[in-house]
């Protein structure tokens, strides 16, 4: 058996939260392989909310074992706040002891570097993401295993507080009281002991025991650390393979791979976006698409369809298919834009260029519809609508299989 894939294809925020959520009902595990609590989604489920960040979306199917694989960065402090809100959650949630600690000098970093960069900053989180990968690649992190010897942790970090005092200096970063330290990180092995172990046994077990496995990505493909708008982008491998890496699976162990795309573009925080606009139609998508960051309450940047960047991020991750999200939200335009290509140096390119600041959008029109809210059959779709979505197909050579028509789960239009 094979573990299916949901992937972010823009910036983020393109919806995966509703598609995971309707198909975590489905899954007997669900697995999150990069990222930290820079991630976030809220889920409502009978009129109750949750927010989620670190914990995969089977934890609202009570039959579903969810996984935090080693890709994933964690802060103890943020997921032991996040399991408050569930009960019983032993044997239902499982850390990577290989996940690597976001510990609170982390976001501390990750702020003060943002603060130094000035109007050149990324626009992170701040929630120490880049820092803690950072550590993991130059082989001086800390792992989420080690927590199970706090004393011998405790010595570690202050160790490296000492070997990096004159960085931290500069980032005006105290070293914490051993007292302190000690007696947090004591905290963290009492809440988090039961749920520490080798995830990438239990997913090699459920893989070989034919247990339906739901692979669930986090930020988007134009977020990559390799393949997005660098230095613009998160610090984590965000498209399939990292899927693979983040959890100890190989490629053939990788399923259906859905592409998750919003019937426009956004992106929070700093760098290029060709389709960005400027006008009143963004701020109309921006008002009807509540388009707020769910960790930072941040206001998206809006704007088209980028059909050149949603062809690239497809052909990196192997989408079979798009579930095209948030439709709606264009209901009522008079005309609605799709990039098509982007000019760069004078000349029209159809794809993506290693450095997109100086790219320029190519636009094509196509008219608008009245409303497709609540659609849950293809045919039951204005004309104007199937046009665009066909339109989107062409452009990116792939299927859009998955149509959401309302935040509601039932308001989903899957074709066959
Ligand atoms: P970081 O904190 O180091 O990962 O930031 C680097 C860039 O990655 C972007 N990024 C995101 N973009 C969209 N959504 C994200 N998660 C939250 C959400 C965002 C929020 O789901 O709504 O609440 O603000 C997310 N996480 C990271 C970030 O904006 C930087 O451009
Ligand atoms: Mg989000």
């Amino acid at each position: 058996m094979s573990a299916d894939l949901i992937v972010g294809i823009q910036w983020g925020d393109e919806g995966k939260g509703k598609m995971v959520d309707m198909l975590a009902q489905n899954y007997d595990m669900v697995c999150r392989s990069q990222g930290g609590h820079n991630a976030g989604h809220t889920i409502w489920v009978d009129g109750v909310k949750y927010a989620l960040q670190l914990v995969p979306s089977g934890i609202l199917n009570p039959k579903a074992v969810n996984i935090i694989g080693n890709g994933v960065v964690l802060s103890p402090e943020a997921i032991i706040k996040e399991m408050k809100q569930f009960e019983n959650l032993e044997g239902r949630l499982f850390i990577s002891d290989k996940a690597h600690l976001n510990l609170p000098y982390h976001a501390q970093i990750d702020q003060a570097k943002e603060r130094l960069k000035g109007d050149k900053a990324i626009g992170t989180t701040g929630k120490g993401i880049g820092p803690t990968y950072a550590e993991k690649i130059s082989r001086t992190g800390f792992r989420v295993g080690e927590l199970l010897n706090p004393k011998k942790l405790c010595k570690g970090i202050l160790e490296y507080f000492k070997q990096n005092r004159a960085i931290f200096d500069v980032l005006e970063i105290e070293t914490p009281s051993e007292d302190e330290l000690l007696a947090l990180l004591e905290d963290y092995k009492e809440k988090l002991e039961p749920f520490i172990t080798n995830t990438t046994n239990m997913v090699w077990k459920a893989l070989d025991e034919n247990k339906k496995i739901l692979l669930e990505g986090a930020q988007g493909t134009l977020l990559d650390i390799d393949h997005g708008t660098y230095p613009y982008v998160t610090s984590s491998s965000t498209v399939s393979a990292g899927a693979c890496s983040g959890l100890g699976i190989n490629p053939k162990d990788i399923g259906v791979v859905t592409g998750i795309v919003k019937a426009y573009t956004t992106r929070v925080g700093n760098g290029p976006f060709p389709s960005e606009d400027f006008t009143e139609d963004g701020e109309k998508i921006a008002r009807i698409g509540k388009e707020f960051g769910t960790v930072t309450g941040r206001k998206r940047r809006c704007g088209w369809f980028d059909a050149v960047a949603v062809k690239y991020a497809s052909r990196l991750n192997g989408c079979d298919q798009l579930a095209l999200m948030k439709l709606d939200v264009l209901d009522g335009f008079e005309k609605i834009k799709i990039c098509v290509a982007y000019e760069l140096e004078g000349k029209r390119i159809d794809y993506m260029p290693s450095n997109l600041e100086d790219a320029k959008p190519v636009y094509e029109e196509i008219a608008g519809w009245d409303s497709v809210v609540g659609c849950r059959d293809f045919d039951s779709l204005p004309e104007n609508t199937k046009k665009y979505i066909n339109r989107i197909e062409e452009l990116t050579g792939v299927k859009v299989g998955i149509v959401s028509t309302s935040p509601e789960r039932e308001d989903t239009i899957i074709r066959g």
